[in-house]
C-alpha cells in the first residue's frame, strides 16, 4: 500500500512521546497519532519491537520517528537517554505517559518487595520522571499536553489489586495536581482511564502464564487497545481551549472494576 500523506493531519508539526509504545495501548496510540500526522518518539525497554513499529509507521504514514530504548523506572538511565537526544527530539509537544504494569494478585501483606518496587517505580516514579523531563520544555515553548493513562483501578480498589490500585490512585492524584500546578499556562493535562483492555497486561501480571491471562478476556468482549488510543487522540485533538480532564472508558460488558459480564459457554 502506498504511504498515506499524514502531513495535513490534525497533529502535523507536533512531536508526541509515547511511553510503553512496544505493546498494547501504547503501540495503538502510536499508530493513531501517526495517522494524525504527529512525529513520534517511541519509548519502551524492548528496542526490537520499537524499531519494527517505527519502520511500519514511517512506511505507512510518512511521519518521522525515533526510538528510545529505556526503562522509565531507572531514573538516571532514562534521564540520560532522553537528555542525550538532539534538541528537536527533546521538544515534546504531547507526552503520553502510558508505560505501566501490574505484578500478581497478592494481598498487600503478601506482595513481594520486588513486585511492590517494580509497580511503584514504573507506574508512579516513571510517570513523574517523564513529566519532569518534558514539562519544562512545554512551558518554555508555551504549548504542550500531558496525557496520563490511568485506570479504573485508580478509582476503585478490588481484591488482589492493592499495590497496583495504589499506583493508579497516585497517577490520578498526579494528573489532578499537575493541572493545578500548570494553572494559568496553556499546557493541558488529561487522564484517560481504561477498564478491561485485551493487551499483554495480564500476561505480565501472571508472569507469562498465557492460559491464566487468556481467562481474563474469556467469555466477554473487552476493549481493544485502539479503543483507548482513539480516546487519547480525541483528547489531543480538541481545540486549545478544551481540556479533557478525565475520561473513564469501559467495555460495554463492564460496569465496575470487578463487574464484568461473562456469557455462559
Ligand atoms: P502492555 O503490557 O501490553 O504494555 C505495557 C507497555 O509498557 C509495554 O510497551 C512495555 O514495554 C511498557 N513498559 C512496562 N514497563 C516499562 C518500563 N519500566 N519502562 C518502559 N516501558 C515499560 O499493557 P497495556 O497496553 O494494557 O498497558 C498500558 C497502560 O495501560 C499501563 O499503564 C496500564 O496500567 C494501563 N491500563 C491497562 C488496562 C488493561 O486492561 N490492559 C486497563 C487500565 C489501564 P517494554 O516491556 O518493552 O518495556
Ligand atoms: C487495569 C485494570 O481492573 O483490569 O488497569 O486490573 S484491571
Amino acid at each position: 500500500m502506498p504511504a498515506a500523506d499524514a502531513s495535513t493531519g490534525p497533529l502535523a508539526g507536533l512531536l508526541t512521546l509515547v511511553t510503553g509504545a512496544s505493546s498494547g495501548i501504547g503501540a495503538a496510540t502510536a499508530e493513531k497519532f501517526a495517522e494524525a500526522g504527529s512525529s513520534l518518539l517511541l519509548l519502551a525497554r524492548r528496542r526490537a519491537r520499537l524499531e519494527q513499529l517505527a519502520a511500519q509507521l514511517q512506511g505507512d504514514h510518512g511521519i518521522e520517528t525515533r526510538v528510545l530504548s529505556a526503562d522509565v523506572s531507572d531514573t538516571a538511565g532514562v534521564t540520560g537517554a532522553f537528555e542525550g537526544l538532539p534538541e528537536r527530539w527533546r521538544s515534546v509537544d504531547i507526552l503520553v505517559n502510558n508505560a505501566g504494569l501490574v505484578k500478581g494478585v497478592a494481598p498487600e501483606w503478601e506482595a513481594t518487595p520486588e513486585d511492590v518496587d517494580v509497580m511503584i517505580d514504573t507506574n508512579v516514579k516513571g510517570l513523574i520522571t517523564m513529566t519532569r523531563l518534558c514539562v519544562p520544555g512545554m512551558l518554555a515553548r508555551s504549548r504542550g499536553h500531558v496525557i496520563n493513562i490511568g485506570s479504573i483501578a485508580g478509582q476503585e480498589t478490588y481484591p488482589g489489586g492493592s499495590i497496583y490500585n495504589a499506583t493508579k490512585f497516585a497517577a490520578r492524584a498526579l494528573s489532578r495536581a499537575l493541572k493545578m500546578d500548570l494553572q494559568g499556562t496553556p499546557i493541558r493535562v488529561s487522564s484517560i482511564d481504561p477498564g478491561l483492555v485485551e493487551t499483554e497486561f495480564s500476561l505480565v501480571r501472571y508472569d507469562g502464564d498465557a492460559e491464566r491471562a487468556a481467562a481474563i478476556y474469556a467469555d466477554t468482549v473487552p476493549l481493544k487497545p485502539e479503543d483507548i488510543a482513539e480516546a487519547v487522540l480525541f483528547a489531543a485533538t480538541r481545540p486549545a481551549r478544551v481540556n479533557i480532564s478525565e475520561m473513564l472508558v469501559f467495555a460495554t460488558d463492564q460496569a465496575a472494576a470487578r463487574m464484568i459480564h461473562r456469557r455462559q459457554k
